[in-house]
């Protein structure tokens, strides 16, 4: 028996999983067929080369499907049980670290509203590449799946990356229900939502409001990044929650050129954000003898392809316009560029007689390449701090 479905498994995750049981018994014997040819053609190779052969399709196809699972007695509720339909996609932002659903993380969300005596049917559609756990607390659910009637009963069902799950239960209790992804740190990221029947709150529950658990999900994250070289040194430090960003950033050029900012950042949506903050830099290149703060505010975008792009204007009305990008052309190592261009129209500064405006451009370019997780070599060149090379720290 055992052996019987292990064989399955392993000839079924060749299969898409979305085939359904007669098409997969045909498909079966073929792949038996398939596999025995695949096998000898994998035996002229090396041990070697047949391992990564058989490591690459473990991990391609090494994926359960809950057709497996069915319940010994029907669970299926009664026909006239009136039913009500909810759409979760499921969301994210890799590259912020927030998770949602339908593009709306917990704590801007509404709870969504069940009734008791009724069906909710919720379908979790996973638009991320990224697996998620769905859990739902005080009732288990169908995921309805092939075997109908007989379909499983669960808490928690996993939603693969790109991949559909039906979810369906009957409304027997009443209260608040939490119902989120149980990676912690998706939940925490902002994955979840409370489902409610919208009866009056359990007296029991007072010492746990919930807005506790909704500001525990848009908590603030500080991260920072160290450079040290032969050129320059460079501190950036970012503290955010799912709006609020504030920023610090210090260069320092051994040649004494020093450019230091603080900002906060107000995001509109995921790539777009507001920004307001003050800079200080050196009045004359290689010379610490003045400086100049200014009052900056704009807008920062992260364009289509990734490019970070920042336009602000400052107190003595110049206008900048800068953008960024690093690409990794090989694993761990990445190539990177960083242009300005600043304009002074004479609004405020007053010009030198010749001329109509004053310019400065400021641009870097450099490759990266990552030791571990927390270090990585640089070497760059900066037109205001010259070449240089050093360890890049992240924490
Ligand atoms: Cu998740």
């Amino acid at each position: 028996m055992k052996k019987k479905y292990g064989m399955q498994m392993k000839e079924m995750n060749m299969d898409d999983s979305n085939k359904t049981g007669d098409t997969m018994e045909t498909d079966k014997d073929n792949k038996m067929v398939m596999k025995k040819e695949d096998d000898l053609t994998a035996m002229k190779k090396s041990n070697s080369e047949m391992d990564t052969v058989k490591m690459a399709e473990m991990d391609k196809y090494s994926e359960y499907n809950y057709d497996f699972l069915k319940s010994p007695e029907k669970t299926n509720f009664d026909k006239d049980i009136p039913v009500k339909e909810i759409l979760l996609n499921l969301t994210g932002n890799m590259q912020r670290y927030i998770w949602s659903m339908n593009g709306v993380p917990l704590s801007e969300a509404d709870k969504i509203k069940i009734e008791g005596n009724q069906i909710t049917r919720i379908t979790l559609n996973n638009l991320t590449m990224m697996h998620h756990p769905m859990h739902l607390h005080g009732h288990f659910f169908r995921v309805i799946n092939k075997n109908g009637d007989y379909s499983p009963l669960k808490h928690t069902v996993n939603v693969p990356p790109m991949q559909q799950v039906t979810i369906e239960f009957l409304g027997n209790e009443y209260g608040d229900w939490f119902f989120h992804c149980h990676v912690l740190y998706h939940v925490m990221g902002g994955m979840a939502r409370v489902l409610s029947y919208d009866t009056p709150r359990d007296p029991r529950m007072k010492p746990f409001p919930a807005k506790d658990i909704i500001a525990e999900t848009n908590r603030y994250y500080t991260w920072g990044m160290l450079d040290a070289a032969s050129n320059a040194m460079a501190l950036n430090i970012a503290t955010s929650n799912i709006r609020n960003q504030f920023n610090v950033s210090i260069e320092y050029g051994w040649n004494k050129n020093l450019e230091a900012e603080v900002t906060y950042e107000y995001y509109l949506y995921d790539y777009l954000r507001v920004f307001g903050g003050v800079n200080i830099e050196n009045e004359i290149p290689k010379s610490l003898d003045d400086f100049n703060t200014t009052a900056v505010a704009g807008i920062r975008y992260l364009t289509p392809y990734l490019f970070s792009l920042d336009v602000r204007v400052d107190s003595e009305l110049r206008r900048r316009i800068s953008i960024g990008r690093s690409i990794m052309v090989f694993p761990k190592f990445s190539v990177f560029g960083y242009y300005e261009y600043q304009i002074d129209l004479g609004a405020v500064n007053t010009l030198p007689e010749n001329k109509n405006y004053m310019s400065e451009v400021v641009w870097s370019a450099g490759a990266e390449y990552m030791l571990s997780r927390d270090f990585s070599l640089v070497a760059s060149y900066d037109n205001r701090f010259g070449a240089g090379a050093g360890l890049s720290i992240r924490f």
